[in-house]
């Protein structure tokens, strides 16, 4: 299998982790791309027409696209349940979870290609300041869940807001997350300690 992949995405990042934790690193090749916002890449839609990374590509050719379907598929090629539970009501807190910290990236992101790649006469500080609110009070929440969720076995919400918090310090560097949320980040600093999160952690900005 082959993952299109660059070390500044938060959702490669996640299915980076997941490979590692599920035992299934070597069986994908990390495949280097560059997506940049208002560019037509005419190979790489082919893979994909929403020209988004990361996206999963089987041994048959096909293709599993956006992070949370891909991890889901490669927790069942390895036997299933394991990052994301199989079934009761763990798994839907998980998911829902999942769903929120994946909102927060894309608000994240949507920031990030505001204020620093749409040309400066066209951005719109209102609607960028709303988009990192949105990321903001969502790391006001799991300031709430954070040591719950440490005390759980390893599992995608987990993962995804280590992938949040590594993107607030790779693109958002200034924005104080450390000091507002010291549960936070005492759960970062457990999650380093596992090889998947150190190993996968963005480039310096
Ligand atoms: N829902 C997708 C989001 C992926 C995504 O937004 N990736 C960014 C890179 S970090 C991207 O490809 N951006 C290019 C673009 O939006 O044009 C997922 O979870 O995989």
């Amino acid at each position: 299998m082959k993952l299109t992949f660059s070390p500044a995405s938060p959702f490669a990042r996640k299915v980076r982790i997941a490979a590692i934790e599920l035992g299934l690193i070597d069986r994908i090749e990390l495949m280097p791309v560059t997506v940049a916002p208002a560019t037509r890449d005419d190979e790489y839609s082919k893979i994909t027409p929403l020209k988004k990374l990361p996206v999963l590509i089987l041994d048959d050719g096909d293709v599993m696209v956006d992070s949370y379907v891909i991890v889901e598929y490669l927790d069942e090629l390895a036997g299933g349940g394991k990052l994301v539970p199989a079934t009761g009501p763990l798994r839907w807190k998980i998911k829902r979870d999942h769903s929120l910290l994946q909102g927060m990236l894309d608000a994240m992101l949507l920031c990030r290609y505001e204020n620093m790649v749409r040309p400066q006469e066209l951005r719109w500080k209102a609607w960028s300041d709303d988009h990192w609110n949105r990321a903001w009070l969502g790391m006001a929440r799991f300031e709430q869940e954070a040591e719950a969720m440490t005390g759980r076995p390893l599992d995608i919400a987990q993962i995804a807001l280590v992938c949040v918090l590594g993107y607030a310090d790779f693109r958002f560097a200034d924005c104080g997350w450390r000091q507002a949320y010291p549960k936070l980040n005492a759960f970062h600093d457990r999650m380093l300690e596992r090889p998947s999160v150190k190993i996968s952690l963005p480039p310096k900005a």
